[in-house]
């Protein structure tokens, strides 16, 4: 049978191979065709962009933001609406037409150094260059999705930063070059593999950039006990990653008697010192996103999705669902605005007032704010319980949460790992084991909690740190083991970015990536001791031998 769709992208992909009829994650055939023009254009608007840089020619910030926000949008869970994808198609499309004047580009164009993409210049939304499948070669179309991937995953961090004001040329100039190199049929495996590593290094920087933009923005995020339970006023539930959208928000709202809850990977705002300040910020509601459609339901007010994950609402609440941001779905309403530009969130306030406040799911508190300056000024207790022996082990268990049965593994590693283990977290996979109680060691709580995805890299910083302070040579010699979920592309450029420093033996799961090929993954497994996961103890005990 004909495939109406071909989409691998993320970690519950159909059948672990391809969701070919319709997505796993409600994406159908037409959203995914679109957002496979979508980035077929975004690949030949990047390469114009290369070309332009190369030559001297100015690249306007405006070009980056929308190259930014192309691959966000087409990041798992983001967004669904066809019209929307259609106008950021017709809007790439319109740019690359008038770039095409440009004399650099004209002379690329004459001597044939443009690309089919970048030569597409029609106000048309799909092209039958554009889909994963039209590369033949496995391990070249595995190396091209697994660099694009890591991409998104980078626009994504970028596109944070850069609400917050921050941005860098490099960057935005590395991964318009790596979207130029994917679509170059004269790069070979080796070459490709080569640049798969190069964006674990840009990833690091990304995220780095993204860290001091938080940090400078909003402070160091400190040890906070985060509510979990619900105050009697109506409210405004916020999720995604968006720490500007929130910051807006909670200004927004302040004195209006409408409080604000975060949802999912909104909690680790909570940890920043400049969001305390708000009476109204009253707590978190619920867990990791997949729970969204009962939690969403319960909560009775407004939802406000910053990003991704999003999953398709039910009828009985959709009318309480906004997005913003690289967010969409048909159907629910769309707050606009543009970095630096302050967007209008009067309408859910209305419309919270109208609401019950939240139904209680759960009572209590939760702790994070584990982020590497907070541990870093924790290093002295943390470098002697090492040396004495009452930590043994410390377990990167970051990534991401989701829906497969499967991922029922990380309750039960979490829960059989030795009490001389810590979990140090970051991402939603910490919702499987970060209301277990899992007790403190000599008052270093066993579950550290560092925040969003993007601050893995604060995990990343701990350990350096840990590797200078133990007077140690190889990031490997620590007594750190990675034990990593992944669900979608910010994932894979985490992955990239321990890949880039180091880091070997790396346990992901809950499956290995649908994209990488047989071949590909044979390179991974030889040269990074990439692995899978099999049982919770015997992965316990490989792990922690
Ligand atoms: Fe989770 Fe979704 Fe943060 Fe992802 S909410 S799954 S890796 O978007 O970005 O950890
Ligand atoms: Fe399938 Fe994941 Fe792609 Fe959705 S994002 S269509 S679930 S592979």
């Amino acid at each position: 049978m004909e495939n109406k769709m071909f989409c691998y992208q993320c970690q519950e992909t159909a059948g672990c191979k391809g969701c070919t009829v319709s997505g796993v994650c409600g994406k159908g055939p037409e959203t995914a065709a679109l957002q496979d023009g979508l980035i077929y254009s975004t690949k030949g608007l990047a390469q114009m962009l290369t070309i332009l840089r190369k030559n001297g020619a100015p690249v306007r910030e405006e070009w980056n933001d929308l190259v930014r926000e192309n691959l966000f949008i087409t990041i798992t869970n983001a967004n669904f609406d066809d019209e929307r994808i259609r106008r950021q198609i017709i809007k790439t499309q319109e740019l690359k037409r008038e770039l095409s004047q440009e004399k650099s580009i004209r002379e690329a164009a004459s001597e044939s150094r443009l690309s089919e993409a970048a030569r597409w210049t029609a106000a048309e939304t799909s092209h039958p260059g554009m889909g994963v499948l039209a590369e033949e070669n496995e391990d070249i179309r595995s190396l091209r999705e697994l660099i694009t991937y890591g991409v998104k995953g980078m626009a994504a961090y970028l596109k944070h930063a850069a609400a917050l004001g921050y941005r860098s040329g490099e960057l935005d100039g590395f991964m318009q070059k790596a979207l130029a190199a994917v679509l170059d049929d004269r790069l070979d495996a080796d070459a490709l593999t080569h640049l798969t590593l190069e964006t674990g290094k840009y990833g690091v920087e990304a995220m780095a950039l993204l860290d001091r933009a938080n940090t400078e923005t909003y402070g160091n995020p400190e040890i906070t006990k985060v509510e979990i339970g619900v105050r009697n006023r109506p409210a405004i539930l916020v999720s995604g990653h968006d720490l500007r959208d929130l910051e807006m928000l909670l200004e927004q709202t302040e004195g209006t008697g409408v409080d604000v809850y975060t949802h999912s990977e909104m909690l680790p705002a909570h940890y920043y010192p400049a969001f305390k300040k708000y009476e109204h910020f009253a707590g978190n509601y619920g867990n990791a996103w997949w729970r969204q459609r009962e939690e969403f339901e319960a909560f009775h007010g407004p939802v406000l999705l910053t990003t991704n994950c999003l999953v398709p609402p039910r009828d009985s609440y959709k009318d309480r669902i906004y997005t913003t941001g690289a967010a969409g779905y048909p159907g629910c309403r769309h707050i606009p605005g543009e970095a630096g530009e302050e967007k209008d969130f009067s309408e859910l306030i209305r419309h919270a007032k109208e609401c019950d406040p939240p139904a209680e799911l759960e009572r209590g508190e939760i702790t994070g704010g584990f982020a590497h300056h907070q541990v870093l000024a924790l290093a002295d207790k943390i470098v002697e319980a090492v040396k004495s022996g009452a930590i043994r082990k410390f377990v990167v268990m970051a990534g991401c949460d989701g829906r497969n049965r499967s991922r029922e593994y990380y309750t039960e590693f979490a829960k059989a790992l030795p009490g001389d283990a810590v979990i140090l977290t970051a991402g939603c996979a910490k919702y499987r084991y970060n209301k277990l109680d899992l007790g403190d060691i000599g008052g270093i709580p066993r579950v550290l909690d560092a925040g969003q995805c993007n601050d893995s890299y604060s995990l990343a910083v701990i350990a350096l740190k840990l590797k200078e302070v133990l007077g140690l040579d190889d990031v490997n010699d620590l007594p750190i083991v990675y034990n990593i979920a992944w669900y979608e592309q910010k994932a894979v450029i985490v992955l990239l970015a321990l890949l880039y420093l180091g880091v070997k033996n790396i346990h992901l799961g809950p499956t290995l990536p649908a994209f990488l090929s047989p071949g590909v993954a044979k390179v991974l497994t030889e040269q990074f001791g990439i692995a899978g996961i099999t049982t919770a103890e015997e992965d316990i005990k490989s792990l922690l031998a």
